[in-house]
């Protein structure tokens, strides 16, 4: 999500890239429901095709997929426990992911900013054992508790990967500058992906550790974490058809970028932005930080909001490009990548005359692509579609 608010003196840069524009619309849905701030929107892969919004505030809704639904149904809502200010607008409930075998286990999980104080949270709930379409408030079983030095930068998406894994993405911290050289730091879960099974407990965990996490034999480092030297991760995926975890890091001064997540990979930050030097702080000799897939200038936009390689069916056009948006700017993109030669190839742009400052995306359960932008305090979803 959008970085702190600095003072942002316009920048000179490159030219602004003339990106061709795919015949491609996004489409506004779900106009019938009121929604506040959807910050995550995902599905249960339970076969019921329901398509779960959850609202930044605490509350999460369900609704079947079908965008002309009348209303919707609180599937959970733990609001009264979620820490929420509209003036410092990272905090609050950030990620939702369902277990793989959610039809059978019920088990769903949650990121939120609890009330007091800084601290973010990664939580199990179940369903009902009387209604299982319905979350369960009472059954939390609290999994990581994570202090935060300042307000800004929680990262918060969580997502299961092709391994079963749960995959949690964590900020620098916040301020500017990762003034505590967390990016760097294998000691602290701050400016890293974790990575964690959920289905064992171990060491007097809610969880365990995944055997072939990178840095379990690592002296003093913390073995949950799988990659690092990330700024704030605004949003990680799985692409559902080759299982490359993709994630935007959201930049400070200059630019954005676009990364695919490996087992152990230092992504730079903050010794880097994007593929550019940033600060000698906390560089090391011998490290060696993974290059973004792709990265754009501030002339272009100034908050990633990254989202999903396209495998749905509605729109040919889009299959197998990566669409991202940006926050400040509401442009939107889908660029072209090939696994073979590890390249991004063109970007291209989805027009939306409106730009709407897109917060994240989406995947239904057949895989289409929904998208969510956010007004004060509701929130408009948007489908692809092919243009006329
Ligand atoms: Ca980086």
């Amino acid at each position: 999500m959008i970085g702190p608010v600095l003072a942002q003196k316009p920048v000179e840069g490159p030219p602004v890239p003339n990106d061709p524009v795919l015949p491609v619309k996004a489409k506004k849905a779900f106009t019938n429901l009121r929604i506040r701030r959807p910050v995550t929107i995902t599905n249960a892969g339970d076969g019921s095709g329901r398509i779960f919004f959850a609202e930044q505030q605490g509350v999460i809704l369900a609704v079947p997929n079908d965008p002309d639904v009348e209303e919707a149904d609180v599937f959970l809502d733990i609001e009264n426990e979620v820490r929420f200010n509209p003036s410092q607008n990272e905090e609050g409930l950030l990620g939702l992911a369902f277990h793989p075998k959610f039809k059978e286990n019920g088990e769903f999980f949650v990121y939120y900013t609890i009330k007091k104080g800084l601290v973010s949270r990664v939580s199990r709930f179940k369903t009902m054992k009387d209604d299982p379409s319905k979350g369960d408030p009472n059954s939390e079983e609290v999994l990581l508790t994570l202090e935060q030095p300042f307000w800004n930068h929680n990262g918060g998406s969580i997502e299961f990967g092709p391994d079963g894994y749960l995959y949690i993405a964590l900020g620098d911290g916040g301020s500017a500058n990762d003034p505590q050289g967390n990016g760097q730091n294998l000691e602290t879960w701050l400016g890293s992906i974790l990575r964690i099974d959920v289905d064992k407990k171990e060491d007097g965990k809610n969880y365990a550790i995944p055997a072939d996490n990178p840095f379990v034999d690592t002296e003093g480092a913390k073995p949950e974490i799988y990659a690092y030297g990330l700024r704030n991760v605004w949003r990680l995926t799985f692409d559902r058809k080759t299982g490359a975890c993709w994630v935007g890091d959201v930049g400070q001064n200059i630019w954005e970028e676009i990364d695919i997540i490996k087992n152990g990979g230092n992504y730079g930050w903050n010794v880097r932005e994007g593929l550019h030097p940033f600060s000698d702080q906390n560089a090391k000799p011998d490290a060696k930080y993974i290059d973004p897939v792709f990265e754009y200038h501030h002339n272009v936009g100034k908050s990633i909001t990254s989202g999903y390689v396209y495998r749905g069916k509605k729109v040919p056009e889009l299959e197998g490009k990566f669409l991202y948006a940006d926050y400040v700017s509401g442009k939107i993109w889908a660029l072209d990548y090939d696994y073979e030669t590890g390249k991004a190839g063109q970007n291209y742009r989805i027009e939306e005359p409106s730009n709407p400052p897109v917060v994240c995306f989406g995947e239904t359960e057949d895989g289409e692509v929904l998208m969510s932008a956010i007004f004060g305090e509701y929130g408009s979803i948007y489908e692809f579609v092919p243009a006329e």
